[in-house]
């Protein structure tokens, strides 16, 4: 029974019935970086450095040294990443059971909200108009906040200004909400982090993070090609590297749409 539903999944995939979507970003010496204010510590931008490439230093062989922060480009928060989550067991890269890289996802689309307002946060109100005409977000699921933020090129993603970074997120009241009452296995957005830009001004500050990882859920960051899924029944891979207590990483996150 078991091998059966595995190969009507192989067959699907390789006929085409499931498409395999791809939600991650380029990585590459551009690829943005969360800035914080220069009190506190800083992430380092990717950076690749040619090992050797058919030459002297390897005349059959190309490869190269890569490095930047765990939080780069598309990847992946794991409850460690902050204070509230630092005492889950299983909270670190290495340690979630890895059934949890395998999740569906609800995607709820306010491209328009956000291009007429870059501070434009995501409410319960509006999550539930959602329900009312998809259905109940199924615990478990991710919820993925599309804002078309992705298409944004050079200084226009951080939006950056005087008073920081205008970009769109949940509202705080939102983030509690979808943790407790919906119980979604974590927040997915397009912008640098799952918090807005101004989200260090909320009370409780950078609530997607505090009361998310407080939560034992997770965080998908700077994600892409979310107007590609329906707005329920894809399925996300989301696997981060195994970096022993890291606190995520960069990901290649997959999408299944059916
Ligand atoms: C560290 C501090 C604040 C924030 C972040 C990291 C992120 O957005 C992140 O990538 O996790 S807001
Ligand atoms: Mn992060």
């Amino acid at each position: 029974m078991k091998t059966d539903i595995l190969m009507q999944f192989a067959q699907a995939l390789a006929g085409g019935a499931i498409r395999v979507i791809d939600l991650s970003q380029a990585l590459d010496s551009d690829t943005a970086i969360i800035q914080l204010p220069p009190e506190f510590g800083r992430t380092w931008p990717f950076r690749l450095e040619e090992i050797s490439r058919y030459d002297a230093r390897g005349p059959a062989w190309y490869w190269n040294n890569f490095s930047c922060g765990e939080h780069t480009g598309t990847h992946f928060d794991a409850p460690v990443h902050w204070v509230s989550g630092k005492d889950h067991a299983g909270n670190a890269t290495d340690s979630i059971p890895v059934e949890k890289f395998i999740a569906p996802a609800c995607v709820i689309d306010v491209s328009r909200e956000a291009a007429e307002d870059a501070d434009f946060l995501l409410t319960p109100r509006r999550v539930e108009a959602w329900e009312a005409e998809h259905g109940r977000i199924d615990a478990g699921s991710w919820l993925l906040m599309r804002t078309d933020w992705s298409r944004r090129r050079g200084p226009q993603f951080a939006n950056m200004k005087e008073d920081g970074s205008h970009v769109p997120g949940p509202h705080p009241d939102l983030v509690p909400f979808l943790a407790r009452e919906r119980d979604v296995i974590g927040f997915g957005s397009e912008g640098v982090g799952t918090d807005a830009g101004q989200a260090f001004r909320f009370d409780p500050p950078f609530p997607c993070h505090s009361i998310m990882h407080g939560s034992n859920k997770f965080g998908l960051a700077s994600l892409t090609n979310l107007d590609r899924l329906p707005p329920k029944g894809a399925i996300l891979l989301t696997t981060p590297l195994k970096i022993v207590n890291g606190s995520g990483s960069p990901c290649r996150v997959l999408a299944l749409v059916g």
